[in-house]
C-alpha cells in the first residue's frame, strides 16, 4: 500500500466509523459497527498492520493520523455506548411504569355469617344497658342442664326422645343456655346482669323451623328489688332496638320449670306494624321465652331467694334472624350456600 492510499484509507475509515457509529441504534449493532470499524479485518486494521512497511518519515505521519483516527473512534464508539444504555434504560423504566390512575382489582371479600351479625347486635344492645357477656360448656352436666334448672327427673326434656347423650356418663350436650343460669349464679354473688350467647343441642327432626343444632342467646338479672315490670321493660328496650321504636312486647303466660311466674314473648310485626301481614299471621311474632326466676333455682345455687329476686329470657339466634332478615327457612343458615350468604354482605 503507498503512503498517500494509507492516508485516504484512514480518512475513509473516520468518515464511515463515524457515520456506523452514530447510526448503531442498539448496543449489539454498536458491538457490530465496533468490529467493522476498529476489528481484525477493518481497512483501518490493515492500515496499522502495513506501518512497517514505510519509510520512517511516512510511518510517523501515517501513525500520527492512525492514532488520531483510533482515538475519535473509540471516543465516539464511548459516547454513543453512554447514550444507547440510556436510552435501554428509559425504554424499560416506561415499560415497567404503574399507571397510579388506573382503577384497582378489588378482592373478593367474605362477609360476616348472618347468625354471627345478629348474635353479635343482640349482646351489643345488652352490654349498652350494662349486662356482661357469660360462657358455659356445650357438654354440661345434669346439675347444671337440669337438676339446678327445678327440671324434675320426670321431665320429658330428659328422655333419649329429646335430649342429645354423650357415652359419659351424666353428660350430655346442653339443650338450652340456661344452663349458663346456674353456671353464673354460682360463681359470682349477685347483682349480676349477664347475657349468654352460644350453641344448644336438640333431637330434633330439622325442617324450616327446627334445627338439631342451634343458638341461643340466654339472658338473667338478678338483683335485689328486680319486678316483672323490669323483665317487661328491659325486653321492650330490647325489642325496639333490635326491630324499630314503634315496636312493642306482649307478655303471655306459659310454662318454664326454671321461673315463676314464665311468659312467652312477642313483639309487634315490624312488617305490618301489628295489623297482620304474611310475615307474622296475626300482627305478633313469637321472640323468646322469659320470666321471673324460680326461687328454687337461686336457693340451688346459694343465692337468698329471700333477698334477691331476678328474669331470664332465652331466644333463639335463628329465629331472630328469620324474622329480621325475611328467611322462611332455617336451613338456609347452616346449608352454607355462598348465594345465600353473600347477601349479607355489608351487613354488619
Ligand atoms: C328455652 O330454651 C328456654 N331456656 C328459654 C327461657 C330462658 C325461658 C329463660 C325462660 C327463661 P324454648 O325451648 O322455647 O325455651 O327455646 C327458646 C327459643 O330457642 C325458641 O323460641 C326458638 O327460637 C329457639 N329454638 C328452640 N328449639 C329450636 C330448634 N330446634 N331449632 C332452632 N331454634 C330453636
Amino acid at each position: 500500500m503507498e503512503p498517500g492510499e494509507a492516508l485516504r484509507v484512514l480518512e475513509a475509515a473516520r468518515a464511515g466509523g463515524l457515520e456506523a457509529i452514530a447510526a448503531a441504534g442498539t448496543l449489539e449493532e454498536l458491538e457490530a459497527a465496533k468490529v467493522a470499524v476498529l476489528g481484525r479485518k477493518a481497512p483501518f486494521t490493515e492500515v496499522q498492520r502495513s506501518l512497517g512497511s514505510f519509510g520512517e518519515d511516512d510511518r510517523r505521519r501515517i501513525g500520527r493520523v492512525a492514532n488520531e483516527v483510533r482515538g475519535a473512534l473509540q471516543a465516539a464508539l464511548e459516547e454513543r455506548r453512554a447514550e444507547l444504555a440510556r436510552i435501554e434504560e428509559e425504554r424499560l423504566l416506561r415499560a415497567d411504569a404503574v399507571d397510579v390512575t388506573l382503577p384497582g382489582r378489588r378482592p373478593r371479600s367474605g362477609s360476616l355469617h348472618p347468625l354471627t351479625i345478629v348474635e353479635r347486635d343482640i349482646v351489643e344492645i345488652f352490654t349498652r344497658m350494662g349486662y356482661r357477656v357469660a360462657e358455659g360448656p356445650e357438654v354440661e352436666d345434669d346439675w347444671h342442664n337440669f337438676e339446678a334448672l327445678n327440671i324434675p327427673p320426670d321431665h320429658p326434656a330428659r328422655t333419649m326422645k329429646d335430649s342429645l347423650y354423650i357415652d359419659v356418663d351424666g353428660l350430655l350436650l346442653r339443650t338450652e343456655t340456661s344452663a349458663v343460669q346456674i353456671r353464673t349464679l354460682e360463681s359470682q354473688p349477685p347483682p349480676v346482669y349477664v347475657v349468654a350467647p352460644g350453641r344448644t343441642y336438640r333431637r330434633e327432626a330439622v325442617d324450616a323451623t327446627h334445627l338439631s343444632v342451634f343458638h341461643q342467646v340466654e339472658g338473667l338479672a338478678v338483683d335485689e328489688g328486680l319486678s316483672f315490670a323490669d323483665m317487661k321493660g328491659t325486653l321492650e328496650a330490647f325489642a325496639r332496638a333490635m326491630f324499630g321504636e314503634r315496636r312493642r312486647v306482649r307478655l303471655n303466660p306459659d310454662y318454664f320449670p326454671f321461673v315463676e311466674p314464665g311468659a312467652q314473648v312477642a313483639v309487634s310485626c315490624f312488617v305490618c306494624d301489628g295489623a297482620g301481614c304474611a310475615t307474622c299471621g296475626n300482627g305478633w311474632i313469637e321472640l323468646l321465652g322469659a320470666g321471673m326466676v324460680h326461687p328454687r333455682v337461686l336457693e340451688n345455687c346459694g343465692v337468698d331467694s329471700e333477698r334477691y329476686t331476678g328474669f331470664a329470657f332465652g331466644m333463639g339466634i335463628e329465629r331472630v334472624a328469620m324474622v329480621r332478615y325475611g328467611v322462611s327457612d332455617m336451613r338456609l343458615f347452616v346449608e352454607g350456600d355462598v348465594r345465600f350468604l353473600e347477601q349479607f354482605q355489608g351487613a354488619a
